[in-house]
C-alpha cells in the first residue's frame, strides 16, 4: 500500500518536472541578446518571438568575455508600451530561478501586440545593474 503510494508521488513529479522541460527547454531561439558592461542578457524562447497572451521564456546571464553563466541574484523585468496621448501600456514578467545559475524562467502577458521596451534589472554577487532593449510582441 505504502510502496503503491510512494510509486505515485514519484510517478506525479517526474511529469510535472517534464512538462516543464517541454515548455522551457526544447530548441529555444533567441529572441534578443544584449550586452551590458561585462554581461550579456539573453532572452529566449520556443518560438523566438513574444506574441499577444501569455508567453513563456527564458532570459540568461553570461559573461561576455569567457560566456559562461553568471549568478546575477535578484532579476526583475519590466516592459513598457508608449501610447500616443495615453499612459503606457505596462507588463512585468514573473521570473523563477532555475537549476542553473543565471538562468531564469518566465512568464509574460500582452494585451495587445505593438513594440515594447524592455528594462532587465539584477541585484546580486555580480553587483547592480540595468539594461533596456526593444522586443516587438507579435
Ligand atoms: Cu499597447
Amino acid at each position: 500500500m505504502q510502496r503503491i503510494m510512494v510509486r505515485t508521488v514519484l510517478g506525479s513529479v517526474v511529469l510535472a518536472g517534464l512538462s516543464l522541460g517541454t515548455v522551457w527547454s526544447t530548441d529555444l531561439k533567441m529572441i534578443q541578446s544584449q550586452k551590458a558592461q561585462e554581461l550579456v542578457v539573453t532572452l529566449l524562447s520556443a518560438s523566438g518571438q513574444w506574441a499577444q497572451g501569455k508567453n513563456t521564456f527564458v532570459l540568461e546571464f553570461s559573461a561576455a568575455s569567457t560566456k559562461q553563466p553568471v549568478d546575477v541574484g535578484k532579476v526583475t523585468l519590466s516592459t513598457s508600451m508608449p501610447m500616443p496621448g495615453m499612459a503606457p501600456m505596462l507588463a512585468g514578467a514573473t521570473l523563477t530561478p532555475d537549476k542553473t545559475p543565471g538562468r531564469y524562467l518566465g512568464t509574460i502577458s500582452f494585451p495587445d501586440s505593438g513594440a515594447r521596451q524592455v528594462t532587465v534589472v539584477w541585484d546580486g554577487p555580480a553587483g547592480k545593474g540595468s539594461t533596456r532593449f526593444s522586443v516587438s510582441v507579435r
